[in-house]
């Protein structure tokens, strides 16, 4: 039914791989529309309790298409609004993937080059191929890192590594990437589907409320004094404390047996 991705939700797995792989899987507009409608429904869709994005053939994504008739200068000579084009596409993306019902993966399969590496760093846990690399391509090209590459870059690495990052635009690998807390983990690639299966499985059994709470909580701190995340926590901790998966992970700790959580 799509044109740009493939989408699938198995086993509480929802599964969204972009497709454009001759093209390294970079975002069209089209792509763009078709994200916003497979993040809806993963969303609206209780089954799905947790989503790896993932890229088809040898790139995980190679940022915006910079042969996009988007990016291109206007029949009537005018210049492309770029300012536009993030704020009609990438920004809902990053705020859809940060505020989703259930924890993400980014299974980073390859390369993943401007808003692709920052469409990663948008997910809860980040996890790549030890032959995957991170290029912030942006200043090649005149641009800054956006999709919340700014935002990103310096909480993960610090400002020192960021700045190197950006300002150089030098291919980072994966295992590098690992090391300095850029993403989750590096794995071998010949292991890395068992691995991404496993995690999802994982995370699709976890209490998802409190997993997405998680994510909130720890992207709302920088913007808050202590006190004020004291006061936040307590209010997500309030509303878990009334959730089912709560009584049924006490219930499974004081029974000494395996928690069944659902998600509600
Ligand atoms: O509207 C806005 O601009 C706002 C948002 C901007 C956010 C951004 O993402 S800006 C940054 C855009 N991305 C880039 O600048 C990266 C461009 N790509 C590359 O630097 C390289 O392709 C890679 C380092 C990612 C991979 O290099 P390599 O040598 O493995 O592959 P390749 O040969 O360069 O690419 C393979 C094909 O994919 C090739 O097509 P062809 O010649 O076989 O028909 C290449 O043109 C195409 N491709 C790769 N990246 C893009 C692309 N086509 C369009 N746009 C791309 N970004």
């Amino acid at each position: 039914e799509y044109q740009n991705i493939q989408f699938a939700v198995e086993a509480g797995v929802a599964r969204l791989t972009l497709n454009r792989p001759d093209k390294l899987n970079s975002f069209t507009g089209d792509m763009h529309a078709e994200l916003r409608d497979a993040l809806d429904r993963v969303h609206a869709d209780h089954a799905a309790r947790v989503l790896v994005l993932s890229g088809a053939g040898r790139a995980f994504c190679a940022g915006q298409d910079l042969a996009d008739p988007d990016m291109a200068t206007q029949p009537d000579g005018r210049l492309p609004d770029i300012g536009d084009v993030v704020d009609k596409n990438y920004k809902p993306l990053v705020l859809r993937l940060q505020n989703l019902r259930v924890p993400t993966i980014a299974a980073v399969n390859g390369i993943a080059a401007g808003a692709g590496a920052s469409l990663a760093l948008a997910c809860d846990l980040v996890v790549a191929t030890k032959s995957a690399s991170f290029l912030q391509a942006f200043s090649k090209i005149g641009l800054i890192p956006d999709t919340g590459g700014t935002w990103f870059l310096p909480q993960r690495v610090g400002m020192a590594r960021a700045m190197g990052l950006a300002l150089l635009a030098d291919k980072l690998p994966a295992e590098k990437a690992a090391d300095w807390g850029l993403i989750w983990a590096a794995y071998d690639d010949a292991e890395f589907g068992a691995k991404v299966d496993a995690l999802a499985t994982q995370l699709a059994a976890m209490p998802t409320k409190a997993l997405v709470r998680t994510r909130q909580a720890m992207h709302a701190a920088p913007g808050h004094t202590l006190e004020q995340q004291l006061s936040f926590e307590g209010g997500f901790m309030r509303e878990l404390g009334w959730s089912a998966d709560y009584a049924e992970g006490v219930a499974a700790f004081t029974e000494k047996r395996a928690p069944r959580f659902t998600g509600k």
